[in-house]
């Protein structure tokens, strides 16, 4: 088992990277954090607030400058990549900057980690399996064929494939791990559970796509955090891991349980023009993961989730308010 001393953390002042700095920080003491991050919209400065200075070093740049990655990584034991395009809505008004990032920012870390040996962990999502019936008793598995659906699960799915033969052909040291829908703090207010909360934060309706039908396996945040940590420490190089909690449930469901625990009635949203090509449903078995690496998620009471989420969008009001305006510009544009 591997004991990095020295990480290099891609996209962490996004969502789930700064969760998992902080995890990191509060977890494990002997490890220092380097997050690299381009800062663009999604990513917040703010997000890493609160770490000691002697654990963290924050370099504003971009995973795509080859220059740059020759400085940093040769410094570090691992470079754990969360960076990315990760909205799906934005890859469909503009899918460029998915294939730039996701694809050529992962192609060259990944040069990076092989010129310099240096253990490669990265992150992905089950969207690269594209989607399962709403009565399919199935759910994904480390063998499920890669049919990813929109712009810009098909950049994944093509990072995953740079990962895989990186790994068989130059010997990178390379694990992957593909994981369901994250929620928790700092998410960014375009996504699904964020946008719903601060849409009644601010006095707006909740907006559903579609029939509100759409399923998707929730993970807290965290969870994943402690997931990504096992296999970097744990995992067999050119293995793919799994990470899901059985937190499935549609749209509609959960849209409901945050109106009912914001005090609204269960019909006050909008329904509004689907996503083109909206996956179905998305459902991890992450079997693999438990039997080999022994993990198991902490966050199995979703409710208990939700209502800390929506404490948090609450409490910081600052984070989020000044993005919240051109977000809804953007959706009401395209009719969402
Ligand atoms: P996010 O959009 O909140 O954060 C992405 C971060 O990457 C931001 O801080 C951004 O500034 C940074 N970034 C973007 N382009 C960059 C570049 N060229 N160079 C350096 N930094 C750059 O995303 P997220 O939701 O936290 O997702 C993180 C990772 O997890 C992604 O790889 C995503 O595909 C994967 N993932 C997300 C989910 C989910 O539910 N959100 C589920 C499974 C997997
Ligand atoms: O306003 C909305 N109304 C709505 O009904 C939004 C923003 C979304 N939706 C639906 C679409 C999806 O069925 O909610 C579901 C969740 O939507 P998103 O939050 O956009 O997430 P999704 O498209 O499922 O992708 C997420 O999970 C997998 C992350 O954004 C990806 O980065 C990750 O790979």
């Amino acid at each position: 088992a591997l004991a990095p001393r020295r990480i290099i953390v891609t996209g962490g002042a996004g969502f789930i990277g700064s969760n998992f700095v902080h995890w990191v920080v509060e977890n494990q003491s002997e490890v220092h954090v380097t997050v690299l991050d381009a800062l663009t919209y999604a990513g917040n400065r703010e997000n890493l607030v609160g770490i000691p200075e002697d654990r963290l070093t924050f370099v504003h740049g971009d995973i795509c400058d080859a220059a740059l990655l020759e400085e940093l990584v040769p410094e570090a034991d691992a470079i754990v990549h969360f960076a990315a395009e990760s909205h799906n809505d934005n890859s469909i008004a503009d899918p460029a900057p998915f294939v730039r990032t996701n694809v050529e920012g992962t192609f060259q870390l990944l040069e990076a980690a092989r010129r310099h040996g240096t253990r490669f962990h990265h992150i992905s999502t089950d969207e690269v399996y594209g989607d399962l019936a709403l009565d399919d008793p199935a759910r994904f598995t480390e063998e499920t064929p890669y049919r990813p659906s929109s712009p810009y699960s098909s950049t994944k799915a093509s990072s995953d494939m740079l990962v895989r033969a990186w790994h068989r052909t130059y010997g990178v040291d390379a694990t992957i791990s593909n994981c369901s829908n994250n929620y928790g703090p700092r998410q960014h207010i375009e996504k699904f559970i964020p946008r719903q909360i601060t849409n009644i934060l601010t006095g707006a309706r909740p907006k559903l796509y579609g029939d509100g039908l759409n399923v998707r396996d929730w993970i807290h945040t965290e969870d994943h955090s402690s997931a990504v940590w096992a296999i970097l420490t744990q995992g067999v190089a050119g293995e793919t891991y799994l990470i899901g909690a059985d937190g499935e449930r549609n749209n509609l469901e959960v849209l409901r349980s945050i109106l009912q625990r914001m005090g609204r009635d269960a019909d006050d949203f909008d329904w509004v023009r689907d996503r083109p090509g909206h996956d179905r449903r998305y459902a991890i078995d992450s079997s693999k993961l438990r039997r080999e690496l022994g993990w198991r998620p902490r966050h199995t009471d979703f409710s208990e989730g939700l209502d800390e989420t929506i404490q948090w969008y609450r409490d910081n009001e600052d984070w989020w308010r000044g993005q919240k305006e051109a977000v809804e510009a953007k959706y009401a544009n395209q009719g969402q």
